[in-house]
């Protein structure tokens, strides 16, 4: 239509009632009063005007329309694209709208205006759903893929012509904004052409960098992320920050190079490929520290390790050259220097100035082989920081873990540990995950290792967002990173920064790739690295020259020409990675003191007292009112204290002396057994109390954690060993819902707990409480494969420790027995003695793991308790001093407890057994009167084995046969491993005349129990009539 007509045609329009208005249509928020004032009014022609001409007149308008008709350049740009939208059919009706919304005050542009009342309903909708698909899918587009083989399809919607559009309507302009939205979609975006508009979601969601995070459901956090993605302007970096990150770039790329020539055939799982790594870890550390974080704690796996260790934690090059020589490091007058462990799982830490002039302690912990098993483990060490640190905001300390493509999808401990983002326990504030996506899992591609598009689709489970970035381009990785960090500091949730890249050699570098991805390694083949893409991107663009880019390269490789020159006289420090909480703490090596485990009585009271008080105007339920009575009439000795007292009394003396406990694990507040309730409820309003946080009244908050866990056994258990890293003065448990269910951590088991001190020097106290005892409930809830633990005991079965028989009473008479174990397995029997097991673990100048084959029906049998008297620090045999936790028990009759009692000739036969088939043996022995015959004598440790004990008996003992028995079958229990011991002790004591070890217990079985609960009855009893028969 001619533009006269259309002005002949608004003068027209204005003369009459006014029409429904354009501006309503585009207005979502406005209240009625607001409506009401937009309403459109009559305006007279003459007061037309617009806002960059005063030509108002239609004459003006027709002049300015042939002008455009001979050269489209000669009006300005908004006249033009405002013939633009006449020529694809705007309503005249619609410029009169507009031209009144305009001198009503609207700041709506009164000819865009115009142009948009064009807009219908469908086609906003159909905008918006295209907008949304941008959002949603853009990334399926973006040009993620450094080698561009990955052949995805174009999800049909973000296709315009999806929504009806066509090339036509590429310079129509349109509004789109919608109620509380940012970005693209906010109200107060200006209108646009729908170019504009696709430009702009294609720039924003498909250019190297693709964006998931509408899967999070609160808006808030999507309008964070909109705000920032759809950017209009995104900042552009400086020439410095150029120079920055070329510089960080040559530090990780000239590394690998520099290692490849001088340990060509070593296994280094090199980084090249994904070099943007060490880029993105600085910048996620610089951001952070800028943010507020003082302590970083990282996990990685093996690719890039080296590269992070030198660039990232500053592990001085000099002492990873040295080790890649393979110098056994030690301490001076150290002997301990353990078994070592392959360079690329080592860990380090260091204090790191950051680009601001801060300072941030970053630590990367040491790891096993198996892939993302050290995840959960840095997440408890990081919040056990946060509990010492006081770092309530969980600002001060950071996550960070890293991942291959191939183990964050398939491994399942990366989901028991993204499932604890927000547990209250657990949380650590949120954690950036960067993955190493480099398309490949050693030699299986990404569709015969995950189901889904992604590697990081199990991030989207728990509302993280997922940047995914081509990590070719060195500035969209760091642009990502600080949004990254940016995130988690905002939010306090998991973020995901997935670094799309390849991997230039095979899986190691002696590795032939092309057997099995040759497509793939022919494009690597001429695939320049991303320091070359970016030194030819920085010389396009002509900021940086070629002089200022050799300058930084130069000293990168002086640097690391003069380290390695210093690797050759480096004296490497086997201890450099304790914290400072542990100084003073003993190698195995270095002998410790032995401290009493016993406390005072008035003490005891004290704390059994809070612990068995319940608040006035608490509504406790009936039995649990009941158990709290019973608890107090066990420290008023009333009663004597039964195990779940002996417990809380154990957890409770600690932590009125200063220490921190913890307890973790499935349904650990009530206990699975009903037995702790170190939580309880009120009946009536639900409400919590927790006695042992009202221990004394100046505990520190928080120092008794008991929480129930997820229901998970890798993860938390993982968490909870990480957690016992930090500090020493922390007594951590972790407690299997049944032993049974342990297996599920059994990398954690293996991999960290049984042998981390001898791997990397690293103590570790944490209990794992591991029910475990046959009750009739059939296979999987009657055994911890105790069997397995004690064949990880590193002690020599052969080998009885020397004795010093002067210090029997006064400790250490065994030497650093239990200092040089790596863990210590016990089977009590009575709740003293779990009593001052648990103390012990925290009253000793060193660490080691416990585990502790807990009761299930002990808890409540009537012989297993323990008077008062057995908790106090009153020693209860003369001159004895220390530990009163009692490796062994002597049979009821025994009272001497020297190293050469008396000798009981008439006993016939010692039956040496552990744990509850004690009491059970117990009564049969009393049924056949055998109580003059038959000692019983109970190993409650079996690892380290009280040999001096042991040796004792057989001594005390002349006449009998030395037996062992176990409800276990006899290819699971203690059979197999205190068969050699009891051989070494009775070979010793001049004893031996068989080796095979007479034995009461179950026969073999591949099943570690009867589902029949009458097979299991009358087992039981033959196991018993045969140790107490004779
Ligand atoms: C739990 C576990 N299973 C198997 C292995 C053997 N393994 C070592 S590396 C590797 C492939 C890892 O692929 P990915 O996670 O993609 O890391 P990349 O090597 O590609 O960086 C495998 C299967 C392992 N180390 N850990
Ligand atoms: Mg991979």
């Amino acid at each position: 239509m001619a533009l006269a007509a259309v002005g002949r045609r608004v003068g027209k329009q204005l003369g009459i009632a006014p029409i429904a208005c354009a501006a309503q249509k585009w207005i979502h928020t406005a209240g009625a009063a607001e409506q009401q004032s937009q309403q459109p009014k009559a305006v007279a022609m003459s007061k037309l005007k617009d806002s960059f001409l005063d030509g108002t007149s239609s004459t003006y308008l027709e002049e300015l329309e042939e002008r455009y008709r001979s050269d489209p350049q000669s009006v300005d740009k908004t006249w033009g694209s405002f013939f633009k939208s006449l020529e694809s059919g705007v309503n005249p009706e619609a410029v009169a709208e507009a031209f009144h919304a305009f001198e009503q005050g609207s700041d709506v542009h009164p000819l865009s205006a115009a142009a948009v009342s064009n807009q219908t309903i469908q086609e906003s909708m159909r905008l918006l759903l295209m907008v949304r698909a941008y959002q949603v899918n853009g990334h399926f587009i973006a040009k993620l893929d450094p080698l561009g083989i990955e052949q995805r399809p174009v999800p049909p919607e973000l296709d315009p012509a999806l929504y009806g559009f066509s090339e036509k309507d590429m310079d129509r302009e349109f509004f789109l904004g919608t109620w509380k939205m940012r970005g693209v979609l906010a109200e107060d975006r200006p209108i646009r052409t729908l170019r504009e508009v696709l430009d702009r979601l294609r720039d924003a969601y498909c250019g190297t960098t693709g964006y998931e995070f509408m899967h999070i459901a609160e808006r808030d956090k999507c309008n964070w992320l909109r705000e920032r993605i759809e950017l209009v302007e995104q900042p552009q970096a400086t020439k410095e920050e150029k120079m920055h990150m070329f510089d960080r770039l040559s530090w990780s790329s000239l590394f690998e190079t520099f290692m490849a020539n001088k340990y060509a055939a070593a296994k280094r799982f090199g980084l090249e490929g994904c070099e943007t790594l060490i880029p993105a870890m600085k910048t996620l550390i610089d951001r952070s520290a800028e943010l507020g974080t003082e302590a970083i704690c990282m996990g990685m796996p093996h690719r890039g390790r080296l590269n992070v260790l030198a660039n990232v934690v500053r592990k001085p090059m000099k002492q990873i050259f040295s080790e890649f020589s393979g110098v056994q490091p030690k301490s001076e007058g150290d002997t301990f220097t353990g078994t070592g462990d392959v360079k690329y799982h080592l860990g380090t830490s260091y204090d790191r100035p950051t680009a601001t002039g801060k300072r941030v302690h970053l630590s990367l912990l040491a790891n096993p082989s198996h892939l993302e098993a050290v995840d959960p483990v840095v997440l408890g060490k990081v919040r056990a920081k946060q509990y010492y640190s006081e770092d309530k905001e969980r600002l001060k300390n950071l996550c960070i873990l890293m991942h291959g493509d191939g183990s964050f999808a398939g491994q399942g401990v990366v989901y028991e540990t993204l499932d604890m983002s927000q547990l209250p326990e657990y949380t650590v504030g949120g954690t950036i995950h960067v993955i190493v996506n480099n398309q490949v899992a050693f030699t299986t591609d990404p569709k015969k290792s995950r189901s889904s598009p992604y590697c990081t689709d199990v991030a989207k489970a728990l509302s993280a967002p997922i940047f995914h970035v081509n990590a070719d381009d060195v500035e969209a990785v760091v642009r990502a990173s600080k949004l990254a960090a940016d995130w988690r500091a905002t939010w306090k949730t998991d973020v995901v920064l997935d670094l799309v890249c390849y991997r230039r050699y095979g899986h190691n570098e002696i590795d032939e790739p092309m057997f099995t991805q040759p497509i793939m390694y022919q494009a690597i083949r001429s695939h320049p690295t991303p320091l070359q893409i970016y030194e030819k991107r920085l010389l396009e663009e002509g900021v940086v020259s070629k002089e200022e880019m050799s300058s930084i390269t130069d000293n990168v490789q002086t640097t690391l020409s003069s380290e390695f020159d210093g690797a050759k006289s480096y004296k490497p420090d086997a201890k450099d990675w304790l914290s400072s909480y542990w100084k003073g703490f003993m190698g195995p090596d270095q002998l410790a003191r032995i401290r009493n485990t016993g406390v005072p009585k008035d003490f005891l009271r004290d704390v059994g007292t809070a612990i068995s008080s319940i608040p006035e105007g608490f509504n406790p339920h009936r039995m649990i009112k009941k158990v709290f009575e019973q608890r107090r009439g066990m420290v008023e000795e009333r009663e004597d204290v039964d195990w779940g007292m002996a417990e809380l009394l154990a957890f409770g003396t600690l932590l009125a002396e200063g220490n921190h406990v913890r307890i973790s694990g499935q349904d650990v507040e009530r206990g699975t057994f009903s037995s702790r309730h170190a939580v309880i409820h009120d009946q009536k309003t639900g409400e919590r109390y927790i006695p042992m946080q009202h221990i004394s009244s100046n505990q520190k908050p928080g120092s008794f954690a008991a929480s129930n866990s997820s229901l998970s056994e890798f993860g938390i258990m993982g968490f909870e060993l990480g957690y016992a890293l930090e500090n020493p003065n922390s007594l951590v448990c972790w407690e299997a819902q049944f032993g049974d269910f342990a297996n599920g951590a059994q990398t954690i088991f293996d991999q960290f707990l049984t042998s981390g001190e001898a791997k990397w020097l690293r103590q570790n106290g944490l209990v794992c409480l591991l029910p475990h005892g046959y009750d009739g409930q059939g296979p999987e809830h009657s055994s911890a494969r105790l069997e397995r633990f004690l064949q990880m005991s590193d002690e020599d079965p052969y080998m009885v420790p020397a004795v010093d028989e002067s210090k029997w009473f006064t400790g250490g008479h065994l030497g650093s027995q239990t200092q040089s174990i790596n863990i210590q397995i016990a089977n009590c029997t009575t709740p003293a003695n779990y009593f001052h097991l648990l103390r012990r673990q925290i009253h000793r100048q060193f660490r080691k793991p416990l585990l502790v084959f807990s009761p299930k029906n002990l808890l409540r049998h009537p012989a297993a308790k323990s008077p008062l008297k057995e908790f106090d620090d009153i020693p209860d045999d003369k001159g004895i001093q220390g530990v009163r936790f009692k490796r062994l028990i002597m049979d009821t009759s025994a009272t001497d407890r020297s190293p050469h009692p008396p000798e009981e000739p008439s006993f016939k036969r010692v039956v040496f057994c552990s744990g509850k088939v004690y009491y059970e043996l117990a009564a049969e022995r009393e049924k056949q009167g055998k109580q003059k015959e038959v000692a019983i004598v109970r190993m409650e440790q079996l690892a380290p084995f009280p040999y001096d004990l042991v040796m004792r008996e057989i001594r005390r003992y002349p006449n009998a046969e030395i037996m062992w028995s176990q409800e276990e079958p006899m290819n699971m229990g203690a059979y197999t491993y205190v068969v050699p011991r009891m051989n070494t002790c009775l070979e010793t004591e001049d004893r031996l005349r068989t080796r095979k070890l007479p034995y009461a217990g179950r026969k073999a079985s591949a099943s570690p129990a009867t589902g029949f609960g009458n097979v299991h009855a009358a087992d039981q009893n033959v196991v018993l009539e045969a140790a107490i028969d004779i």
